[in-house]
């Protein structure tokens, strides 16, 4: 049967749904779960949203948002749901243990584009698009709900996010159709370019030059180091880490970049992005994480060298066939 009649069906079935994804957000999480919740309230269907951290600041901004329930303030007991939706999260355990609980006591609607996602739903659509968002536009037209202008614009963010702004190589004819289709419908294109990369505090750009300048670059492979000293030095927080790893990426000549942050209790969180061949979701996969071929990440227990050790040497055994110099 096709997938989103079958998808369609089960929520005409029901009346109130939990929709959920992944814990620290970003914008193709946010996007699909804000942009499936306003489509089904055109249906008389009751939402609540649910994301263990809330939503990050950057996208305060999409309307809806402040209705996501995040850890604290979701009961434990959520007794009329009937049916949970979990968007663009590769396995039920991402989103957090009270999530997890709650979730595993409904039947699900898995929507993901994640390759390594383990099918956890008793539906499950998951296609390997760009973004999640995209796979509920196409959810939202197959079901002849109205693409409004904030729906659009939480779909948009999604695709500019996972694409990084139509620079990645999951760009393709169909996925620049429905951008076109969501602008069409009023998607406010300017604002989340704006939300998405324009809002940089200050202590960010102070700890990018921080981490920048002990960067190392070797055999096609650029990394660097993210200490708690080099925070507290660039008067940085957390959240000011995201977006160094694809900084490094653009390095020329550069085939894999990785970012190894140092977390209380031994633990190095590590980023990895590629261009031109490498899978970095192998990469992370033995360590027990996952993602995308050019994007992923793993949580490795150890100091820091080791790590680094580790992680190097299992991106060099992938390294074999992939061309030197950069595509023109
Ligand atoms: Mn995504």
């Amino acid at each position: 049967m096709n997938r989103l009649k079958e998808i369609e069906d089960e929520i005409s079935r029901h009346d109130k749904f939990i929709i959920g994804s992944h814990r620290s957000p970003e914008a193709d999480a946010i996007g699909s779960q804000l942009g499936l919740s306003r489509a089904l309230r055109q249906r008389g269907k009751q939402t609540i949203l649910y994301n263990r951290d809330g939503v990050p600041k950057n996208l305060s901004f999409l309307k809806g948002s402040d209705s996501i329930l995040e850890h604290d303030e979701l009961p434990e007991e959520v007794t009329d749901v009937e049916m949970g939706i979990v968007v663009d999260c590769s396995d039920l355990e991402r989103l957090g243990d009270k999530g997890e609980r709650l979730f595993r006591r409904l039947p699900i609607i898995n929507i993901d584009h994640h390759k390594d996602n383990t099918n956890f739903g008793d539906i499950n659509y998951v296609e390997s698009v760009a973004a999640t968002t995209q796979i509920i536009a196409d959810l939202i037209e197959y079901m002849g709900l109205k693409l409004d202008e904030p729906i659009a614009t939480a779909l948009y963010s999604g695709i500019i996010a996972d694409t990084s702004s139509f620079q990645n190589e999951n760009v393709s004819a169909n996925l620049l159709g429905k951008a076109a289709k969501l602008l069409e419908s009023g998607a406010d294109a300017r604002s989340v370019i704006v939300n998405l990369y324009e809002r940089e505090p200050f202590s960010k750009l102070k700890l990018l030059g921080e981490v920048l300048s002990t960067a190392k670059f070797e055999d096609r492979i650029v990394w660097a180091e993210i200490t708690p000293e080099k925070i507290e030095k660039a008067g940085a927080t957390q959240e000011d880490t995201e977006g160094i790893v694809g900084k490094l990426r653009t390095t020329e000549g550069a085939k894999v970049a990785c970012l190894f942050k140092k977390l209380p209790e031994e633990t190095i969180k590590v980023s990895l992005r590629s261009k031109d061949g490498v899978d970095v979701s192998e990469v992370a996969g033995e360590f027990g994480g996952g993602g995308h071929r050019v994007a992923a990440g793993c949580m490795v227990d150890g100091k820091m060298e080791k790590v680094e050790e580790r992680v190097l040497r299992e991106i060099k055994k992938r390294m074999d066939g992939v061309p030197r110099s950069t595509k023109q």
